[in-house]
Parts: structure tokens; sequence; C-alpha cells
């Protein structure tokens, strides 16, 4: 079995209790490591985060660059679609609003593409990520990101299964319609809402 131990079945019992189990999910006490392909290799002097699509100014950053903007902390629970869900992570970074707000959106914009190394991306509606828990974490729980985990920099959207919160971040593309990422062309949900089960294409 997966998932043992009575703290572990405590615990569970707790966020289920608290209403923040979402159906069909188990809780875990680890940190499973989740991706499609190899973990890429940081060279901060090459690293960029771009801002592209339906903008005035496409916008580029240096890794000192993104690490200027202001930071922020937030508390949140992690939900992956293969079932598990990991809480009371402790993410800090720079808020979604704030990369936001570097660039003047045009008119239309309803969705994000966010674009990550190897090509990875997912896709989310701009409402989703115009909120004041979404941000590109550097650090969890008081420690640089694990390479695994995205260092140097990944995206955490709480509210939607974790594929959405894509490692290994490298910029994002507004958009006017709501295009398939990696995963939602491989038969996962355009939405994935953890509350509704919205794990496949079909559900
Ligand atoms: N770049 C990238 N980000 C990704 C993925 C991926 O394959 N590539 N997998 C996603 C999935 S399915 C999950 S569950 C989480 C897992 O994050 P973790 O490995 O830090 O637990 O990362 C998400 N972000
Ligand atoms: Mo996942």
């Amino acid at each position: 079995m997966l998932f043992e131990g009575k703290e572990r079945k405590q615990r569970e019992q707790e966020m289920q209790r608290a209403g923040r189990l979402p159906p069909g999910q188990a809780l875990t006490l680890k940190w499973p490591v989740l991706h499609y392909g190899s973990v890429p290799r940081f060279d901060a002097a090459t690293w960029d985060f771009r801002i592209a699509g339906l903008i005035d100014t496409p916008v580029r950053l240096s890794w000192d660059e993104f690490n200027r903007l202001p930071k922020a902390g937030i508390t949140s629970d992690f939900h992956c679609v293969t079932r598990w869900s990991r809480f009371d992570n402790h993410w800090e970074g720079v808020l979604f609003r704030e990369v936001m707000n570097l660039v003047r959106l045009k008119p239309g914009v309803g969705y994000v593409l966010v674009h990550a190394e190897q090509g990875y991306t997912a896709n989310v509606p701009l409402p989703d990520l115009d909120r004041d828990n979404v941000l590109f974490a550097t650090h969890h729980d008081g420690q640089p990101l694990p390479a695994e985990h995205g260092f140097p920099l990944r995206l955490i959207v709480p509210h939607l299964y974790a594929w959405k919160s894509v490692k290994w971040v490298r910029g994002i593309e507004f958009l006017d319609r709501d295009a398939a990422g990696f995963w939602e062309r491989n038969g996962y949900h355009m939405y994935g809402d953890p509350w509704k089960e919205q794990r496949f294409d079909t559900d």
C-alpha cells in the first residue's frame, strides 16, 4: 500500500472533516516527484522569463530582474490528478499579479498559456491566475525549491489539479481563446477542478 501509517490516516480524516480533501484523493505526508521528461539544468546567466501574446510590449526578465520583483508568501494545499494531496505547503515567490502588472493587456485577453523548459505548457483561464494566492514560487517551506520540484521557479495554482502548477516555468503567453497545453492535449481536462473531479477530457 502506497499510503500507510496511523498519522497519515489521522491527518487525512482531519482534512476530510475540514472539507479540504477533494473527492477521490488520499493525503500524503511525503512530497512525490511527478513530471514528464528530465530535470532541466539551471544557468542564471541564460535563464529568462518572457511575457508574450496579446500585450502592448513583450517583456523579457533576467533571473536578477525577476528576483527584484516584490516577494510574497502563501500557504496552500496541492492536489495531483494521480490522487495524492499534500497539505499546508508554504510557498514564497512573486505573485502572478505582480508579473501581470508589468504589461498592458490588449482587449479580449481571457486565457494564459504557461510555458516551461522542454516545451511543457499548461493552459489556465486568466481569472484563475489573477488571484491573491497564485504565485511563481522560488521557495518551499523555507528552502529553495529542490531541482526536481521546479528550481528555480514554478507556478502554484492551488485550486486546480497540480499539472497546472508548472515546474521550471520560463514564461507566460496571454491569449484570447483557450489553447490546450501538454497534458490537456493528452487527454486531461481543459480546466481541472479537483472538487469536481475534472481529471480527463471525458469528465
Ligand atoms: N514543467 C513541468 N511541470 C509540471 C509537470 C511536468 O511534467 N512538467 N507535471 C505536473 C504534475 S502532473 C504535478 S502533480 C506536479 C508535481 O509537482 P512535484 O513534482 O513538485 O510534486 O508538477 C506539475 N508541473
Ligand atoms: Mo499530477
